[in-house]
């Protein structure tokens, strides 16, 4: 549609119009170009988008009015700020999806509003399209350098600015659609990661990813002749405890048992579920002594532990322990194997205790 539309009285129509050319004129900016009224807006096109919110920063208020009545009138919302202050705080508040910016404004100059529009995380992706009275090569590569996406000498056609404005609009939509793409992306690929990994019922690793930390460490000790030890854990009498609860509550013990013993391994110690209720710890530069004594302390923090959904009752594990360097342990399923039949004779001696290989 046409830049300026006044459905009044000729002598009104006459009297505005030459009121705003005057205006214009004064300034040295015309800033609409009428010669080109009743042509199609390029917004007409963007039928699925909805309404554009424009911020207009624009100290002539005279040609701030034209341009708002112009934008609003090809279908765009316009919120219009005089000054460079003004500009930051909107910008930041009414959530525009452009910014029209003049490069001359009482407080501070468009260049830099613009640097900071494109510094500030909050604003950052906002495109900006300067209006600059200056048609000077300089000028255009200030603002350029100063961030904006785009710039448009005044005085300026209006079929130009609307054009600029729809290829801006169209370019930030792509890129807010990929944004979001990436991200779901990033969420899916992060949520089958670890549930590649993880243990669902204890959010520990799961045998699978045990496994693989369990190669890479036996050959980094295995080469570098460091110790390395193992411990295996299996609760006690175990099905008591989901026969006289149900499974489910059987569960919840597992959950709870499980972050107890990560709340007393070290951080470096690698912990996982190996089967229903057993578990591995994995702690690197520990002899196979220490790995007893820190056995030990897993099974007593065990037993003084009071379960949430077992008032009174205690809960008890038996753990075998083997550690390298060891001649006879020379392999991963030897090393394994030695812990597992040191936790059953940790079972055959009585269970809550623990045994070496
Ligand atoms: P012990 O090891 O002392 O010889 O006795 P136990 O009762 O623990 O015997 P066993 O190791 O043979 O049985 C393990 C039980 O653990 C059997 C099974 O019902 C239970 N169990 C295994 N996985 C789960 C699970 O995911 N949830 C629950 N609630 N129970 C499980
Ligand atoms: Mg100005
Ligand atoms: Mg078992
Ligand atoms: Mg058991």
């Amino acid at each position: 549609m046409s830049s300026v539309h006044v459905e009044r009285k000729p002598t009104v129509f006459f009297a505005l119009t030459g009121l705003i050319l005057f205006f214009s004129f004064h300034y040295d900016i015309i800033p609409l170009d009428r010669s080109r009224a009743h042509r199609c807006s390029v917004n007409e096109g963007i039928t699925s988008m909805p309404k554009a919110h424009i911020l207009l920063v624009e100290d002539n208020k005279v040609q701030a009015s034209i341009i708002k009545d112009y934008l609003e009138r090809n279908g765009y919302r316009v919120s219009t700020v005089e000054d460079g202050m003004s500009a930051f705080k909107a910008a930041k508040t009414v959530n525009a999806d452009l910014i029209l910016l003049d490069r001359i404004l009482p407080d501070i100059d468009g260049n830099d509003v613009c640097r900071w529009l494109k510094l500030d995380h909050a604003t950052r992706d906002i495109p900006v399209i300067m209006l600059t009275a200056k048609g000077g090569m300089s000028d255009r590569v200030s603002g350029l350098e100063a961030g904006a996406d785009d710039y448009l000498p005044k005085p300026f056609d209006d079929a130009e600015l609307n054009a600029r404005i729809y290829v801006r609009l169209r370019a930030k939509t792509n890129q807010d659609e990929l944004k979001q793409k990436n991200r779901q992306l990033e969420d899916m690929l992060t949520r089958v990661e670890s549930l590649a990994i993880m243990d669902q019922l204890t959010g520990l690793y799961n045998r699978r990813r045990f496994e693989t930390i369990f190669s890479n460490e036996f050959k980094r000790a295995s080469r570098y002749q460091l110790p390395l030890s193992l411990l295996m854990i299996d609760i006690d009498h175990f099905k008591t405890v989901n026969d006289t609860l149900g499974h489910q509550d059987g569960d919840i013990v597992l959950r709870e048992l499980a972050q107890v013993i990560q709340s007393t391994i070290r951080e470096v110690d690698s912990l996982a579920r190996w089967g229903g209720e057993e578990f591995v710890v994995l702690s690197p530069n520990t002899t196979r002594e220490n790995g007893m004594r820190a056995a030990e302390r897993v099974r007593k923090a065990i037993a003084n532990h009071s379960f949430t959904n077992l008032p009174g009752k205690k809960i008890t594990v038996s753990i075998g322990v083997a550690g390298i360097p060891d001649p006879d342990l020379d392999s991963r399923d030897k090393l394994l194997h030695a812990a597992d039949l040191a936790m059953y004779t940790a079972k055959k001696n009585g269970r809550n205790r623990v045994e070496s290989a």
